[in-house]
This record gives structure tokens, sequence and C-alpha cells, in this order.
């Protein structure tokens, strides 16, 4: 018999096994138990990063697990295959998108078959094949017939000596990546998809994702933003204009002191003309093009417009004023200033000389704040409404205002529709053409997948597939006419938002996805990195919903479970190709085997935390597998003593049971799976001990012994299932039940 432990030949052998058993084939006929958990699928770069190991692993642990348990389990694997990438490599190397994609996918789907990830490779997909983003074209057809698409200028990165539109990724420093010129902004026609219809949806909805870090409820809802307030009209001087402000403060009306309004805004037009000092000012924030983040941490900067306007419930004339701070695309982009009690306006205020009027006190007298209070509190120098509380007096001056027309309530959100189009080939192509005349119209259902060409040519500037000679002339299929096809693609993010319902039906050829599957529906658990918290998940989310108002699938919510996982360090900082820090898996898989990366991996950190990189970690966790190894032979070759000691046996026994129900809790009901680990290392080391002993039951080391290895099974799976074969079992572990606990040994 064979008792060296050598990882390379076990593992090659365990997976032939699995090959040869299906033994991860899906059974979707199953009518109870469905259990469908799903990793975050990559992006094919090139090789797998140690970040998608731990996703993965975690993904296999808990799928075999569940597995265990008697679930029927569905676990696939894919490939988010366009993306920019693809086209650097195909302007760098002159291969072809797709060739450099395929070519990467074959290597990463071997690293993960390497690693013995029990996935459902029948149901493979590349969301670059057409076979996939057909149904992503129809699917942008309905939405269009339902109006929740549109086209709108926005403003690109634009690279004036490559002419082309830059990612935001490829703007290194304000300059074009490759080119080094001073990245210009520009405004195209963009296309946009109705996510703020959603707003108040995908709010509510996450109240009830029980099973979702908070974290990452709470990114989504300050993502989206909602803010209550009020619109407030404020008349200005000499003239019959009205400018209207947003305010979730309105019962700081009487501490206004000023109106600023965004360099952009509507209103400054004819100012601009007649004053060069404000046309100068306009021009530099315009250049600028500053972010929200940034917006609210600059320098204050601002012109007087040499307007004024009259405020409504007090009738005081303030001067309006154009500031860099205020936002051109949020609220009404004019905003009431209460240097009193906002801290962007007392900076401004200071800055140039603007009254500062008080007219809050804090609630309590005694609370300790700082010169500018922010916070609700007790109205003063307010008029009529002096003495009241912040709350009370926010009703009551609105509906005041209500009354002479100059006020009403608004609900505003953050989030911004979803600027869908990109200009780049490798992506999906937007499947609508334009008659000669601009008139859009969508690409009747028959003629989808509106396919990429395949000859395409990366030397030119610009966008290849406005510059292909003859894709993009076609004849309108309605009327005949000359007409030409959209030649931008969608951003990837629009594949990445589906892939989850496709992957239960990917070759299905009458629809998006086949309904008879959709008792699979929602994944029940969903595996993936912290920085998608808030655009991914929440563009997923959006998809649910109108998949389920275009009536293909039922249920609102897509992830009913998630589990964010953390990122790996070394020494301190997250490993990353820019670093230069990262360590290659096909490395320590060579050294040690797959099985000592996964129980590193799951025993180094619990899953939600940062993970230490750790060379004598791993080290620690293959001594730890030698160990398991060697006393597993040694209990398979014991002769049985002639004279058992009773009470060491019924001592072991009850080790064994209080590992097995410690380690069904730690794994099942709080993905604590480094605890569980340290629990079964623990009971290794006392079966050892005890298998030293004289008198010992070999019965009781033989149940120890099974009990371990089937329970460390979807962690370490190789070893065990060549311990579980030597131990004359032939059945495949991952259909075997999970060890129960005797209540009576554990006593
Ligand atoms: C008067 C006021 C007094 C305000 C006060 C705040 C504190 P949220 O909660 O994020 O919705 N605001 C409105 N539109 C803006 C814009 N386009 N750019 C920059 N700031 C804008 O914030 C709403 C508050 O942000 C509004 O309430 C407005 O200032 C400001 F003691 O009005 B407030």
């Amino acid at each position: 018999m064979n008792k060296d432990y050598n990882p390379k030949d076990i593992e090659a052998n365990i997976q032939e096994f699995w090959e040869k058993n299906n033994s991860f084939k899906t059974d979707f006929n199953a009518t109870k138990n469905k259990y469908y958990c799903l990793s975050m699928f990559p992006y094919p770069s090139g090789k797998l990063h140690i970040g998608h190991v731990r996703n993965y692993t975690i993904g296999d642990v808990i799928s075999r697990s569940q597995r265990m348990l008697g679930k029927s389990v569905f676990q696939p694997m894919g490939w988010d295959a366009f993306g920019l990438p693809a086209e650097n490599a195909a302007i760098a190397n002159k291969v072809h998108p797709s060739e450099w994609t395929k070519k990467n996918i074959n290597h990463m789907r071997e690293q993960l078959k390497r690693l013995g990830y029990s996935y459902d490779w029948d149901n493979e997909i590349s969301t670059a094949n057409p076979e996939y983003y057909k149904w992503e074209q129809w699917f942008f057809i309905k939405l269009l017939e339902k109006n929740l698409v549109y086209k709108k200028k926005s403003e690109v990165n634009w690279d004036p000596i490559d002419k082309t539109v830059l990612a935001n990724e490829q703007v290194v420093d304000g300059r074009g990546w490759r080119s080094g010129a001073i990245v210009e902004r520009k405004e195209i026609p963009q296309w946009f998809l109705k996510i703020t219809e959603y707003s108040d949806e995908l709010l509510e909805g996450l109240e009830d994702l029980n099973s979702w870090p908070t974290s990452v409820k709470m990114m989504q809802k300050n993502w989206i933003g909602k803010s209550e307030g009020a619109l407030v009209k404020f008349k200005i001087s000499n003239s019959n204009d009205l400018l209207e402000v947003y305010t979730t403060r309105v019962d700081t009306i009487f501490g206004v002191s000023f109106l600023a309004i965004s360099p952009n805004h509507n209103i400054l037009k004819s100012q601009k003309k007649s004053n060069p000092i404000l046309a100068r000012f306009i021009d530099k924030c315009n250049s600028l093009k500053l972010s929200e983040e940034t917006v609210s941490s600059i320098e204050k900067e601002g012109v007087d417009t040499g307007l004024t306007a009259i405020n409504p419930l007090d009738g005081s004339v303030v001067p309006i004023w154009t500031a860099n701070y205020v936002l051109s695309d949020y609220g009404t982009g004019c905003v009431m200033c209460v240097p009193g009690h906002d801290i962007r306006d007392n900076e401004f205020a200071v800055k140039y000389n603007l009254p500062v009027i008080k007219v809050i006190n804090p609630e309590s007298s005694k609370l300790v704040h700082k010169e500018i209070f922010t916070g609700e509190g007790t109205l003063i120098n307010s008029g009529k409404y002096t003495d009241l509380e912040s709350h009370l007096a926010k009703k009551n001056i609105l509906k005041d205002l209500v009354k002479i027309d100059a006020g009403i309530s608004k609900i505003n959100y953050r989030l911004r529709d979803w600027g869908i189009s990109r200009q780049r080939y490798w992506g999906c192509p937007i499947p609508v053409f334009y008659h000669e005349d601009g008139t859009v119209y969508p690409v009747p259902e028959d003629d989808l997948p509106i396919k990429l060409p395949d000859d395409i040519d990366f030397s030119q500037d610009g966008n290849p597939l406005e510059n292909h000679p003859t894709w993009k002339h076609i004849k309108c299929p309605y009327t005949g006419k000359k007409a030409i096809r959209e030649t931008d693609t969608f951003d990837t993010f629009f594949e990445s938002s589906w892939y989850y319902l496709r992957f239960l039906s990917p070759g299905f050829k009458d629809g998006l996805v086949d309904k008879s599957k959709n008792n699979w529906l929602p994944v029940d658990q969903y595996i993936g990195g912290i920085e998608h918290a808030i655009l991914h998940l929440l563009y997923a989310r959006f998809f649910h919903k109108l998949m389920r108002d275009i009536g293909i699938i039922d249920s609102s919510e897509p992830f009913l479970s998630l589990l964010s996982q953390g990122m790996v360090l070394q020494n301190g900082i997250k490993m990353s190709k820019s670093k230069g820090n990262t360590i290659d898996p096909d490395d320590i898989i060579n050294k040690y085997g797959a099985d000592t990366v996964r129980l590193f991996i799951m025993f180094s950190a619990p899953p939600e935390q940062s993970l230490e990189w750790s060379d004598t970690g791993i080290e620690g966790s293959h001594k730890f597998l030698k160990r398991l190894w060697s006393l597993s032979f040694k209990v398979i070759d014991n002769n049985n003593s002639s004279n058992i000691d009773l009470q060491k046996s019924s001592n072991m026994r009850t080790k064994i049971h209080k590992t097995i129900k410690k380690f069904t809790h730690d794994v099942f009901d709080r993905n604590s799976f480094n605890t569980a680990i340290a629990s079964s290392m623990e009971l290794l080391n006392d079966m050892i001990k005890y298998n030293l002993s004289k008198n010992f039951d070999n019965k009781v080391l033989l149940e120890g012994i099974e009990s371990v290895i089937k329970m460390l099974s979807p962690i370490t799976p190789h070893i065990c299932q060549e311990l579980w074969n030597n131990l004359d079992k032939n059945s495949s572990l991952i259909d075997e039940p999970w060890p129960k606990v005797d209540n009576d040994a554990l006593v």
C-alpha cells in the first residue's frame, strides 16, 4: 500500500475519479432541497490570482458541505469575457480579442480544475459567445419597448491624440494612458437605463435581505441616497424669473444669507456675456469637471453674479452667487445657503464676507458643539416659527410655503441613470440602427444576435466598429432604406448583471431563461469581493426586477444570501499586480498540492476578514494533512488490542462527537470554517495520542478518522477521497451523508 502522501499523483487520480463518476452533475429534476451556490465569475485575464482562489475555495467548500447535507447543489462557472484588456492585448500583440480571450479561458479552466472545484461544467457560459449576448440584446429591446432606455448627451474622457474615448482607468493623472495627451471632456450621445425608476424598490428591497452583510446594504443605501426635503422658489429681483432650490433643511430658511448656483446653471448663460469675471470662472469650473467627492473637499470658490433674490418667507433680499461646490446634476443645481448651520456654506461665507445668521439652537444646552451647529434643534430668529422644534418647523414652514405657491415637498435620490454605452469593439453590440434622418429603430428579434465582425483593424484611432468598412452599413429591415448600425457596445456590467440566470439554461434556444428552471431561483448563496458591493450587486438587483417586470421570472431579488470575502494581504497590504507582491497559485499547488492551498485559505481567517499570506502557514497546513494521512494508514493497519480500556475509549468517543457537533455548527450556522478546522486538528492530536496508548479501541479510531475525513472533505477533497477509498469505501464522498452526532457519546 502506498503510504507516502504525494499530493500531485493523488489529486490527478481523484480528479479523474470524479470525472468518471460524473460527480458534479446537477440533478435539475430534484424536487426539493435545491441549493444554488455561485461565486462571482472571473474576467479571463490570463491567470487566476489568489483572490480568485480564495473566492472559489469558499464557494466550493459551501457547495460540497451543502451537498453532504442532502441538498441538490448547483454550482456553475463561466467567464465574464468582454472587456478592455482583450482590446489592449490585440493592439499590443496583434492577436484577435476573441483568440486572446479563448486562450485565457482554456488556461484558467485548467487551473480551476486543478484546484478540485466541484463545478458543473456542463453549464459553463462565456459572455462573449453570441448565444449568450443574443439574449442580452433581446432584453435591451424589451426595455426599449417599455420605455426604460433613452439616449442623452453625456460626457466622456476624450484622448485628442489617439482620437478615442477613454475608460476612467485609462486616464492616468489626467492624461491618456497611451498617448500622454491631456484628456478632454467631450459630450457625445449615449444610451442610459432608467435605474432611477427603481430607486425606491432597490432601497426598500434591502430590508428583506437578512442574509446580506450590513456593510454592503449600507453602501447600497448611501449610493441610492434617498433624501427628503423641499423645493423652494426664490423670485429674482426686478424680474419675473424664479430660482428653485432643493433643501432638506427648510427649517433654516430664516438663516439664508445668499443663494449659490452651479456654474452650469441656465440663468448664467445670459449673465456670462456681460460679465468677464463670471465668464472666466465658469470656464475654469467646466474645464475641471470634478467628481462629487472632490467637490466637497476642494477649496470653495465663487463669483457674485450681481443678481439678487427674494426670500419667499421673510422677504429679505439675498445675493446670488455661483459656487464651485454646487453640483449641477443634483436637486435643482441651486442651493439656499445657510452659513450658520452648514459647513460648506460657512466656509464660503467666511471667505467672501457674507453674513452668518444663526437660526437653530441645539436641543440640549449641555451639548458641546462646534461653532457651526449642523443638527436639528429649536428655532431662533425665525419670526413666528421661533421656539419650534426643527421637525415641526419644517412641517409648518413648508405648509405656509405651499399656501403662497413658493414651495413643495420633494424627495431626491443620489442615484443616477446608468450609462451603458461604450465606444469599444470587444463588447456586446447595442441592437439598434439609425435611418439617415437620425430616427432610431430596434433590430427585429429575428435578426438577433447582432454579431461582432471578426475582421477588425486595431491600427487606426478610435472605435474599430465605427471604422469598419462595411459592418455598420445596412439596409433597414422594415423599409429597405439605407441605415447605419449603432457602433457602441454595452458596458460589461451589462453581461454580469444577469449571468446567474443564464447559468440555469445556457443552451436554451427559445428564451433568455428556461422557465422550468425558475424554481432554482434566487441564488441561495452568492460569494464575491467587497469591491462589487455597489455597482455589480445593484445592477444585478435592478436587472432581476426588470426581468420580473417583463414576465420571465417571478422573484424580486437575485441573491438570498451574500458572503463578501476579505482581501488577501502580503505584509499587511493587498496582493496586487501593481504592487508586485502577488504569489502565483500554480507555484503553491506544484509544491504542496491543491488541498494544502485550500486548507490554508480556509484555516487562516474567517471568510469575511482579510487573510495574511504566510509561507509558514502553508507549511503548517501541509504538515497537518501529512499527519492525517499517516494516522489514517495506521488505523487501517492496526490490530485491535485484546485488552481495551473502556474508560479511555469512552472519553475518545466523547471527544469525537463533541468535535462533530462543533464542526457542524461552525460550518453550517456560522460560516466559521477556521474554527471548525481548528477543532478537527485538536481531535486529530487526541487521536494520535490515543493510538499510541496501549489499550486503544481501533473501532473508535476508525469512527474518528471516518468522521474527520468526511467533515474535512469539502475543504481538502482529494486527500479525503483517497483516504476514503483506502478505507475500502468506494463511494464519492460528496454523496456521503454528513456525520451525525451520537448524543449518548457526548456525556
Ligand atoms: C439649506 C441647508 C441648511 C442645507 C443646512 C443643509 C444644511 P442631501 O441630504 O444630500 O440631499 N444641496 C442641495 N442641492 C445641492 C447641489 N446641487 N449641490 C450641492 N449641495 C446641494 O443634501 C441636501 C442639502 O444639500 C440641501 O439642504 C442643500 O443645502 C444642499 F443647515 O439647504 B441644504
